[in-house]
């Protein structure tokens, strides 16, 4: 290993999961039906009919997923809170034994000397909240605020690092406007109701848990740079329009207050006041990043692997294409580590001092190797080199947070695409760290410089 990834003594070295992704017990302890129960249900909407019954089987096993944390010696956890399991109807009193099994879990992270890092909503809504129009109703911010009332009451002593909301963008394209996620809406460009709401759910939530006492408060995006398929003016056009879309439209109004242009008018309004809300002060900004973007203007080439294989409907002037000459992960996603630097400077330019610290929330690949999984190590390797090369620009980086611990349900693609550090036989729940758990031990190990 080289000097180049050395990240000095305080810079913080996480893992991230999300709740449903490997809790399973779906039905234990009082926790409510979510979405992601329901969509899994739906015929055709998982490869190979796979759900998050038992995932990892993780709300039994978190003990010894904890060990595994502690053995790679990360100092954060970044995980998800269920609002299914604390409030199973979407409202109204927690459910004490969904609170328990937090308690249980930050106690046993605590013990390890691993900060615990939540995030309030990681695409799970609780079923009977959809039911009355999910996240297109402006009432759902109200049921957010309380829930995130409740967490920072019992948790506030004991969290030192919270986020609000996880991917607003990836739940309105992916779970409303196209349906390739729970809830499975078809909406296109009418969801966008849904972002408006989950960014003043982000802000309320600031808001309470502030009001509670709360500390280190942020939002997990996720970004990626947005590169014209050519240098042609449509392109190029087609590119920008999309970099809004998928950038800037959740971004500007938490930093800046304000939609790119043209997006105000498409929000259930007036919005003027919500975008105070939206623009509450943080104390970081998390980045999920996993791979660039290449976007040209609509000509019915359009690959479908960025959408998920969602063909995007005609009309629209824009299409994402495929990234050519590139390495690819098992899931298809290009591997493109100069582009993780770049959107940290394209941030750092776009924001300047209205950018807070910055955490990477998520960065990760997919690969089916069980345990020797040199392409993971490469992966990263060079991802983390090009993290380097960004704070030596300028970038005000505080921690980074892979995806993941454990292979999981990766959403749509069900167990079919493995993220782990740790791979997890499903037949049987036995873990065993892959070779880039070690080497990533050893990365954490020597960062310090
Ligand atoms: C995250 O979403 C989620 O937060 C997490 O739950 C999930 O398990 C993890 O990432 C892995 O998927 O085809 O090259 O254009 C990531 C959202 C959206 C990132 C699609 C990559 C397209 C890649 N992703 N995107 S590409």
């Amino acid at each position: 290993m080289t000097a180049d990834l050395t990240f000095g003594p305080d810079f913080r070295w996480g893992v991230s999961t999300s709740a449903y992704q490997i809790e399973g017990a779906v039905a234990e302890d009082g926790r409510g039906p979510s979405t992601w129960d329901t969509f899994c249900a739906g015929p055709g909407r998982i490869l190979g009919g796979d759900t998050g019954e038992v995932a990892c089987d993780h709300y039994h096993r978190y003990a010894e997923d904890v060990a595994l944390m502690r053995d790679l010696g990360v100092g954060t956890y970044r995980f998800s809170f269920s609002w299914p399991r604390i409030q199973p109807s979407g409202g109204g009193p927690a459910n004490a034994a969904g609170l328990d099994f937090y308690d249980r879990l930050i106690d046993t992270l605590l013990g390890a000397g691993i900060q615990p890092a939540p995030t309030l909503y990681h695409w799970d809504t609780p079923q009977p909240l959809e039911d009355a129009g999910g996240w297109l109703e402006r009432s759902i911010t109200d049921r957010f605020a309380d829930y995130a009332e409740i967490l920072a009451a019992r948790f506030g002593d004991r969290v030192p690092m919270w986020i609000t909301v996880n991917e607003p963008m990836v739940l309105t394209l992916m779970g409303y406007s196209l349906g390739a996620h729970a809830p499975g809406r078809e909406l296109m460009f009418d969801a966008l109701p849904v972002a408006h709401h989950q960014l003043l759910a982000h802000g309320r939530a600031v808001q309470a848990l502030r009001a509670a006492g709360a500390t280190n408060v942020g939002i997990a995006g996720n970004h990626a740079p947005t590169w014209p398929a050519s240098d042609s003016e449509e392109d190029k056009e087609a590119a920008a329009l999309y970099d809004n879309l998928i950038n800037w439209l959740f971004a500007d109004p938490v930093l800046l207050g304000a939609y790119p242009p043209g997006y105000e008018a498409a929000m259930p309004g007036p919005v003027s006041d919500d975008l105070k809300v939206i623009s509450e002060p943080l104390d970081f900004f998390g980045i999920n990043h996993y791979a660039p973007v290449s976007v040209g203007a609509a000509t019915g080439r359009a690959d479908t692997a960025a959408t998920d294989g969602i063909l995007l409907p005609p009309g629209v002037p824009f299409e994402p294409r495929s990234l050519e000459g590139y390495p690819r992960t098992d899931f298809g996603w290009p591997v493109v580590p100069s582009a993780f630097g770049e959107i940290l400077r394209i941030f750092k330019d776009r924001y300047g001092d209205r950018l807070p610290p910055v955490y990477i929330t998520e960065n990760g690949c997919a690969y089916g190797d069980t345990v020797d999984d040199q392409r993971r190590i490469d992966y990263l390797d060079g991802y983390l080199r090009s993290l380097r090369q960004a704070m030596d620009d300028g970038v005000d980086v505080r921690g980074y947070f892979q995806w993941s611990l454990l292979d999981n349900f990766e959403w749509a693609a069900g167990y079919s695409q493995r993220f782990g550090l740790v791979h997890v036989d499903f037949a049987t729940q036995v873990r065993t760290p892959k070779a880039s758990y070690h080497w990533f031990r050893d990365v954490i190990a020597q960062s310090r410089g």
